[in-house]
């Protein structure tokens, strides 16, 4: 029964879909309740950001060496909490953490999974209001339960991952997510404090007329990235040439938008990030798990992003993520120019 006709709620859908994992006793239903309650009281904090002291530097500065703004240290505690309080997380690894965070509560003892997480991604934005987001990726544990978790129970493929979605707080503040059976989006009625199933089944075009990124390095770019944006911007309607630049600066509101409408977004190498910026385990691995299961590609620029292993916690990747046709296309280019 719906608590209100016509909706179904976020809890109710991960119960229905519990039966997609026959071996799953409820701890990945609970795990994704857990993320889903942490996640309300950061969309509270994010949509009042402006009216209290919660701005501003926090002081400190995190692994990557940027400034932590006291929204990414309050998120990252409220996600952190709610998993050690759930029960079902042996561990989490944080882009705020330069270290993994073990839970060892009574709570835990047995948990099985493993949690990779960017908290507020974007939060350079968050003074500007303009859209943030949540990214986490689920893994099963490789080390024994009632162990304590290492950093290999991190260090897995993407291909591993039993889960993963991300938040955006935009207009509106979604949940999207899959767990491996397609991609299933979440919108927020903050009247009666639940998700709703706002966009089931999301696919994503295999073409669109959209290209996400950022052009201030174009000097720097390598020569198979420039040959696509020339390409982008040759006039040419039959192929809705030339292509219009949205980038945001945010990834999951880049990725999100490109997500409904088809599009394609690249953080190739540049001089500052010469491996690329974006971080693989809590960035470009979801992603690129959501992408696949909504019909898209998510690459290195060569290599697919899924198949990488994972050498460090906080290792980055450059990323090609979106529409398959509009993905392989810049791959051609890279490829020619490798
Ligand atoms: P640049 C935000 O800091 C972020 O990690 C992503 O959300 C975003 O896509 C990217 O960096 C923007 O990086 O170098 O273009 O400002």
């Amino acid at each position: 029964m719906n608590i209100i006709k016509g909706v179904r709620t976020l809890g109710q859908f991960i119960i229905e879909r519990q039966s997609d994992f026959p071996y799953a006793k409820g701890e990945l239903s609970r795990l994704l309740r857990d993320i889903g309650i942490a996640t309300k009281i950061v969309h509270r904090e994010v949509n009042k950001a402006g009216l209290v002291d919660i701005l501003g530097d926090a002081g400190s500065n995190n692994i990557q060496g940027e400034e932590q703004k006291k929204l990414d240290v309050f998120a990252n505690d409220q996600f952190i909490a709610a998993l050690a309080s759930g029960g079902e997380c042996a561990a989490i690894a944080s882009e705020e953490n330069d270290e993994i965070i073990h839970i060892a509560n009574s709570v835990s003892k047995n948990a099985k999974y493993v949690v990779c997480m960017d908290p507020l991604d974007g939060s350079s934005n968050i003074d500007v209001n303009v859209s943030i987001g949540t990214i986490f990726s689920i893994y099963r544990r490789l080390t024994q339960v009632g162990t304590v978790a290492t950093d290999a129970d991190f260090l897995q493929k993407g291909t591993q991952q039993v889960a993963a979605g991300y938040v955006i707080y935009g207009s509106s503040t979604m949940l999207v997510y899959t767990t491996g059976r397609g991609v299933n989006g979440f919108t927020l009625d903050p009247s009666i404090g639940e998700f709703c199933l706002s966009h089931p089944d999301l696919k994503m075009p295999n073409d669109g007329a959209l290209y996400s990124i950022n052009q201030g390095n174009f000097v720097h770019f390598p020569e198979g990235v420039k040959d696509y944006i020339r390409y982008v911007q040759e006039d040419d309607s039959a192929t809705n040439r030339p292509y219009s630049l949205r980038y945001i600066g945010s990834l999951v509101a880049d990725f999100h938008r490109n997500m409904l409408k088809g599009g394609i977004f690249i953080y190739p190498p540049t001089i500052k990030s010469p491996k690329g910026k974006l971080r693989l385990l809590y960035e470009c691995n979801p992603l690129a798990f959501i992408a696949e299961q909504a019909g898209g590609i998510a690459t290195t620029g060569f290599d697919r992003i899924m198949d990488m292993q994972p050498t460090a916690i906080h290792q980055r990747t450059t990323l090609f993520i979106g529409s398959r046709n509009m993905v392989q296309k810049a791959m051609g280019y890279m490829q020619e120019k490798a």
